[in-house]
């Protein structure tokens, strides 16, 4: 009977061991998850690197440029930028002719899902491409144009006023040179400008959306942890039973 009771209480114990072990983990993972925009080390105009191997899901939005355009993600070494992946490529220039401002769409002038995720290798340089064939190729870092600004980076907001402009000089292109903060929180825009017009920068010209994917490390060391969590408490149940 005492034997009993003891034992009853070491369970106690041990199941308010396993409680508290069990929050710590759901606190690290959580710390984890919100840690996750700070492994862009750069995710803009200035260039693209991050401190840890990364998945950005990118989707084709629309174009408004004349031109049969193919986006891609591009290596930078030693200043000179090479071709890894094409992610989204147009079949032709636009739906429609002129009309629209060229407009093109998803099922129209790019094929397929209109979804791509790409592994952005830790401590590697890139940087994002519109190849407009004999138009040429203009990059999201503006140091590879010459210092000339082809792509702007923001979230929500950029949307939104892109939105509000279609042939003009997008006059605000300035401020939109960082996606680092939206692109675990909510997505980032990102927009270009294709040099065609005259350099008119419209920066409406090819526009995509890019989100980091959640880390599946992070709910695998979860998965782990309770599985150990779970292995040592077999362990001990029947050491206790022995
Ligand atoms: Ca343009
Ligand atoms: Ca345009």
């Amino acid at each position: 009977m005492k034997l009993l009771k003891s034992s009853h209480k070491t369970n106690q114990i041990m199941n308010t061991k396993i409680l508290s072990a069990l929050t710590a983990t759901a606190a690290v993972t959580a710390m984890l998850g919100t840690a996750a925009p700070a492994h862009a080390f750069s995710f803009g105009t200035s260039g693209i690197t991050f401190t840890q191997n990364t998945d950005v899901k990118f989707n084709f939005k629309e174009s408004h440029g004349g031109y049969t355009s193919s986006f891609g993600i591009y290596e930078v070494k030693d200043s000179a930028a090479s071709l890894v992946s094409t992610l989204f490529s147009e079949t032709k220039s636009s739906d429609n002719g002129a009309q629209n401002e060229w407009k093109g769409t998803l099922g129209n002038t790019v094929l397929g899902s209109g979804s791509a995720v790409f592994t952005f290798v830790a401590n590697q340089i890139y940087t994002l491409g519109l190849d407009s064939g004999k138009n040429g190729i203009v990059y999201s870092s503006s140091a590879l144009n010459g210092g000339s600004q082809q792509a702007v980076f923001g979230g929500s907001e950029l949307w939104n006023a892109l939105g509000t402009q279609t042939t003009n000089t997008f006059k605000a292109a300035g401020k939109f040179t960082n996606g680092i903060g939206s692109l675990s929180n909510g997505g980032t825009t990102i927009s270009f400008d294709d040099r065609g017009g005259g350099n008119d920068a419209d920066f409406q010209d090819f526009t995509v959306t890019a989100e980091a994917v959640p880390e599946p490390m992070t709910m695998t060391g979860l998965v782990l942890g309770l599985g150990g969590l779970v292995a040592a408490r077999r362990r001990r149940g029947s050491k206790t039973a022995s």
